[in-house]
């Protein structure tokens, strides 16, 4: 497969002005007409037409009106160009596809018997020949043709101008977006559908049509994401001065679909996951991920949409700063500074679970990468999440208000262009006179940051220095690294837990100090620090990196008691849990995978009871608290990784915690119960949360009384926050009881998809399952890989989820993923890729696993038939 340079980006030969689509909409063969105005891009030296197309049948291409014949064209895999084009031309192309076979769900397919569409990021050509890039924008008309009785609902971008009946029980409807767009937001919708719809106020008094479709059964369903889609608009306005520019703002939900949703121009389409939801379906979790994600695909709308990317290297200008909008969204919506720490907490868990290990594996790339194999493969945490902590510092270093000025200031210059990652950064410079030249090796460099810090008081001088040293391991491509501009924020605690006031270099910080490391080593010196202080370093989370400081178990112990920053007082925990962890890890396996005579310390346990109990802090925090590092964060700090010894060891430690603190647990239990209507606001959350997180501790150490409470909150839920919760703790407790409440689940739940997803999914993560019961899942009648959802709930859970059984020492579990991926790689690349990627860090297991591991890859490696998504993450991996 060929790779893609950003080096080699050249502008568009040809730009289109405007494009007129017509669609006769049919499964098995839908005609599709397209009418576009063409002119000669100034800004390059080519005089070709380049339009592309795959898996589409061209009948018909005409230039000006004359049909081309063989020799007026050239086609070459999916790049069809036209040599000697005149200045302007209008370009005729009809051709043919088959929804109804497109397993991909890239293009237009069927879903249930309707039509949808996904073209990013490179789906439009699937759909009509095209120069399928962003930065070439046009104006979109779009008449759809179809099946009145089969497909009442035909929708597209922008606005409806005319609806009406055709012959032979056909209808069509005519759209016309007002804004020039990038084919990527194009989009279709022709379906059976219902919806909830509501006019609503715009700041600027106008009103606005806002419609959530869904399937029939599903009205009871939409709240929610209404409710979540009116706060988005509102946020916009307030906290940015940006207003929705459509009359009509839609968002569809479809069961088949690779991602989590589509931000088209007024026209969101969106996994049914991140839309349905009551109380009877839905988790806390998922209320959250509809909010997030509402807020994410409508925040799309001028990050992305009004101002989009000029070629994909440049993802991250988009999906970086939307993420990190919906991030300040879901925060603001909590409003209390402990709700937005526990937010930026679960951000930092993220970044650790996933984005970490990505950027220390065969996949790492810069936030901007340099090149790629398929753009598909680089919707990734990198760009996402490490792309909106970019995003982040720049506030952290410019203050909000700067950061405002810069965002301001990106509009201004930018509305309708396509523009890249440096034009972003140029609007924070310019707007803020700063120079942000060395902030560039944020977008430039792969791999996390480490920060070592060495602190020394010196009584006499009554001075603090801190001294920071900065590095970067290398990554595919990147041996060496510059230093990094990285802002630090720092406090430092008294003795008494207090902030101590801070100055630096005669300037005064206040109680926090947002210090810039920008060499490899630097020294700050705090005057005026009449005690020896414990430092807080990396407040807030204020920079991807990973800080390393050999703290002591007394000053990790006083940070957890007295921090005022909380994210810093949840890290300290972390880290006191993290050394057990490690040791306990270590002592399992050389003890040969046994759990004997392991013990954990009364500092710990005395610390971690301290929190529970502290009616002072929000339940909220206290679960968060008390939640351990993950065994993928376990893995992450060793250089031979036993998932078997992990577990254990993390096993045990959850086990200890539940026995010896069974009295507090018990108490927080009854403490955090919601009795009424459910809502999910986050003071309930929180309540939920810790009170299930107590459930699970007692029944990581099961007695009686503690089976028979989850029995009885699973019986006795009114909600399925609740009721996954006890249905889990059983499962996890191996309680005899665990099977009947199973069965009872899928019996009661079978009709609602989603709830079947966690069905599944519960199964596939829990330790006791091994690779023969999740093959045996997948002859139950609801599985079928051809649905995303269903296959990442099972295949992808059992694989990247459940460590002792993925992991079992005769690779039973490699040859399945092996297996899985070669199906499903001939159904749908993008979910097939995914799931490939369970495999990205094989080589830090212990040989015997390792040999396994590679075998298995090879094997997939060694397939005649792959895509080019698959092929190139096996391939990253054994090179
Ligand atoms: N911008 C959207 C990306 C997306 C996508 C990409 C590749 C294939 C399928 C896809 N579905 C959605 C989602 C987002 O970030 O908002
Ligand atoms: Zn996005």
């Amino acid at each position: 497969p060929q790779t893609i340079y950003r080096k080699d980006y050249t502008a568009p030969s040809y730009l289109v002005d405007t494009v007129e689509l017509g669609f006769d909409l049919d499964p098995a063969r839908t005609v599709v007409a397209n009418r576009m105005t063409v002119r000669r891009n100034p800004a390059s030296a080519q005089r070709e037409i380049e339009l592309y197309g795959e898996d589409i049948e061209l009948v018909a291409l005409r230039l000006n009106g004359r049909t081309l014949g063989e020799g007026d064209y050239v086609v070459e895999g999916n790049l069809l160009r036209i040599p000697n084009a005149p200045e302007e031309a209008t370009l005729e192309i009809e051709t043919i596809c088959v929804p109804e076979s497109n397993t991909t769900l890239s293009g237009l397919y069927t879903s249930n018997g309707s039509f949808y569409t996904q073209c990013e990021a490179e789906g439009f050509r699937r759909i009509t020949y095209f120069p399928d890039r962003p930065d070439v924008m046009a104006r979109f008309t779009v008449m759809l043709r179809a099946d009145k009785d089969k497909y009442p609902v035909l929708l597209s971008n922008g606005n409806l101008i005319e609806e009406g009946d055709l012959d032979g029980g056909r209808h069509y409807a005519l759209w016309e977006d007002p804004f020039k767009k990038p084919s990527y937001l194009f989009a279709l919708v022709a379906a059976r559908l219902v919806c909830q719809e509501e006019n609503f106020e715009l700041a600027d008094g106008r009103t606005a049509l806002l419609q959530v479709w869904v399937e029939e059964g599903n009205l009871d369903k939409t709240d929610y994401a209404m409710q979540s889609l009116k706060h988005s608009i509102r946020w916009d306005e307030e906290r940015w001065n940006l207003e929705l520019d459509l009359d009509r703002f839609m968002i569809v939900a479809v069961g088949d679909f690779n991602m989590g949703a589509m931000e088209n121009k007024g026209l969101n389409i969106f996994n049914t996951k991140f839309v349905l939801a009551n109380p009877r379906v839905a988790t806390d979790v998922d209320f959250q991920g509809i909010e997030a994600v509402v807020g994410h695909e409508y925040f799309h709308n001028w990050t992305g949409n009004r101002v989009t990317c000029r070629d994909w290297f440049q993802l991250s200008l988009k999906e970086g700063l939307t993420v990190f909008r919906d991030q300040e969204f879901s925060a603001d919506m909590i409003g209390t500074n402990t709700g937005r720490a526990v937010t930026r907490i679960d951000q930092v868990r993220t970044l650790r679970q996933a984005q970490f290990p990505e950027d220390a594996g065969p996949m790492a790339h810069p936030v901007r990468p340099d090149s790629f194999v398929e753009i598909n493969n680089f919707y990734t945490v990198t760009v996402y999440e490490k792309g909106a902590e970019v995003v982040r510092m720049y506030q952290t270093l410019l203050g909000r208000d700067g950061f405002r000025k810069g965002m301001d200031l990106y509009f201004q210059r930018h509305d309708e262009q396509a523009v890249t990652c440096d034009d972003f950064r140029l609007a924070m410079a310019d707007a803020n006179g700063r120079d942000l030249t060395q902030f560039e090796r944020w977008y430039s460099q792969a791999g996390t940051p480490v920060v070592q810090a060495e602190t020394r008081w010196d009584e006499q001088a009554q001075t603090y220095t801190l001294r920071l040293i900065q590095s970067c391991p290398p990554t595919p491509g990147q041996a060496e690294k510059l230093p990094f501009h990285i802002p630090i924020a720092v406090g430092l605690l008294g003795q008494d837990g207090r902030d101590l006031p801070l100055t630096v270099d005669g300037k005064d910080h206040g109680t926090t100090a947002v210090l810039e490391l920008t060499e490899s080593d630097q020294t700050f010196v705090f005057t005026g620090v009449t005690e020896q202080p414990t430092p807080s370093i990396l407040r807030d989370f204020s920079a991807p990196v990973i800080l390393k400081h050999g703290y002591s178990d007394a000053e990790l112990v006083h940070l957890f008691s007295h921090d005022s920053d909380p994210v810093n007082r949840w890290e300290a925990g972390q880290r006191l849990a993290m050394s057990r962890l490690l040791k306990l890890t270590g002592q399992v396996a050389s003890a040969g995978n046994v759990v004997d005579r392991l013990d954990l310390d009364d500092t710990f346990i005395d610390a971690m009871r301290k929190i529970l109990v502290d009616d002072t802090l929000d339940p909220s925090f206290r679960e968060q608290a008390l939640l351990l590092p993950t065994e993928s964060m376990i893995a992450d700090q060793l250089d031979v990784v036993d998932p078997l010894a992990i577990h254990l060891a993390r096993q045990f430690v959850r086990a200890d915690i539940g026995a010896r603190l069974r009295t507090e647990l018990l108490a927080q239990y009854d403490a955090n119960q919601t009795p009424g209507e459910y809502s999910p606001d986050a003071e309930s959350i929180g309540k939920r949360a810790l009170k299930n997180l107590a459930l699970a501790y007692l029944n990581a150490a099961p007695d009686d009384a503690s089976l028979a409470l989850a029995q009885q909150q699973f019986d006795g839920a009114t909600n399925m926050t609740d009721r996954v919760a006890a249905l889990s703790a059983l499962v996890h407790a191996r309680a005899p009881a665990a099977a009947d409440a199973l069965q009872r689940f899928y019996d009661e739940f079978q009709g609602e998809a989603l709830v079947v997803d966690k069905w599944f999914a519960m199964q596939a993560a829990a330790p006791t399952t091994d690779v023969n019961s999740v093959r045996e899942l997948m002859t139950h009648k609801a599985f079928t890989l051809r649905n995303p959802n269903r296959a990442r709930s099972l295949v992808s859970t059992f694989c990247a989820g459940n460590a002792v059984g993925f992991h079992a020492p005769d690779g039973s579990g490699y040859g399945f993923w092996a297996e899985q991926v070669i199906a499903l790689d001939a159904l749908n690349p993008q979910v097939a890729s995914r799931l490939a990627r369970a495999m990205d860090r094989w080589r830090r297991y212990t040989p015997d696993l390792q040999a396994h591991m590679k075998r298995a890859l090879q094997q997939v490696a060694g397939q005649a038939k792959l895509s080019n998504d698959v092929r190139e993450v096996v391939g990253k991996a054994l090179a």
